[in-house]
């Protein structure tokens, strides 16, 4: 069995590209393993502004993981903040951490670049993250594409100080999933929480087709045959789709003569069944909301004893103590 761990930022609602890209990485990785799961509150504080939304968000993300399928008796759910010796072997990582590496990290040159305002804090993402990785000497950490950086950043960071003060840290490897490591959202782009693009896992279904009816598609004749391997509405149609239903779609695609709303309606009603389990499951734990702190709360305390473990390892090491 592995150390598993990742996290999800309760920036607002998982979405498809969270559940497809790491979630459901989360809960096929539960069993056989050791996973540790987190609810990325500090991370949020980057741009969370708002305490009673964001506590709100905690809840709803706890919420979305359990009806999921995360089953807190396999694996360790907790919240990141519970755990304070994160924060502090955060500071012990960012001294050391040259800004050229963190300068050099996609995911905040993209943020800049279309003109979300940064902090401090988002430029220094990727240490709390390594902090959040290493702390529970985590062996896998599945994750989509976008994140597969900020594990490299993590490996690179832990190399450093493994040098300068001796073997502290185990080696973490991110874990991504070839067929859905970068979800397209609404617009073609990765779906992505702050690109306001995305196609939420739970709330209103009316709401939901209304929103799978407005992606983009391109403007060729509906006649003409298509090719679907780069067609965005043919990889959501995948996610949700076996082999033999994929297979002929894309036949479909390549007869042409179809329009592309037949296939958001096929989106539709395969995202529906798909997620109709999990619909019902929160709609149960929904009132049961003792049980899920009752579970945060256990699963912090298993957090910290082991993050308490290895913040003590690297105090050592680096002189601390
Ligand atoms: N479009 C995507 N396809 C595949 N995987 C994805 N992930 C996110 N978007 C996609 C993966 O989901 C996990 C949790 O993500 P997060 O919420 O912690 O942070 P994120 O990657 O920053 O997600 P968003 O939606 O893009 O949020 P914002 O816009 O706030 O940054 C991660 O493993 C991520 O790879």
């Amino acid at each position: 069995p592995k150390r598993v761990l990742s996290g999800i930022q309760p920036t607002g609602r998982p979405h498809w590209g969270n559940y497809f890209g790491a979630i459901r990485q989360y809960i096929d990785l539960q069993d056989g393993n050791d996973g540790f799961y987190f609810i990325a509150d500090l991370h949020a504080l980057t741009t969370v502004r708002d305490a009673a939304t964001l506590r709100q968000n905690v809840v709803d993300v706890a919420l979305d993981l359990l009806a999921l399928g995360l089953d807190p008796d396999k694996a360790t759910l907790f919240v990141q903040s519970h755990v304070p010796e994160v924060s502090e072997l955060c500071w012990i990582l960012l001294s050391g951490t040259p800004m050229g590496l963190l300068q050099r990290c996609v995911a905040y040159k993209e943020k800049v670049d279309k003109g979300i305002p940064a902090d401090a804090g988002l430029f220094t993402y990727p240490v709390l993250q390594a902090a959040d990785i290493l702390a529970y000497d985590s062996q896998l950490v599945p994750v989509g594409a976008d994140q597969v950086q900020h594990v490299e950043v993590c490996r690179d960071i832990a190399g450093r100080f493994n040098h300068q003060f001796g073997e502290t840290f185990v080696m973490p490897k991110a874990n991504v999933l070839d067929d859905s490591a970068k979800v397209p959202g609404t617009d073609g782009e990765k779906m992505s929480k702050s690109y306001d693009n995305v196609l939420p896992l739970f709330g209103e279904v009316k709401k939901i087709r209304k929103q799978i009816m407005r992606v983009t598609t391109d403007s060729r004749p509906m006649e003409e045959p298509k090719e679907p391997a780069d067609d965005h509405l043919f990889q959501l149609y995948s996610l949700f789709a076996d082999a033999a239903g994929r297979e002929e779609m894309a036949a479909m695609y390549r007869r042409g003569g179809f329009g592309y709303g037949e296939v958001k309606k096929a989106i539709a009603e395969a995202s529906e069944s798909y997620f109709a389990t999990a619909r019902e499951r929160r709609a149960d734990l929904e009132q049961n909301l003792d049980h899920v702190h009752a579970v945060l709360q256990a699963g912090a305390q298993r957090a910290r004893s082991v993050a308490a473990e290895v913040l003590s390892r690297a105090q050592s090491a680096c002189g601390l103590r």
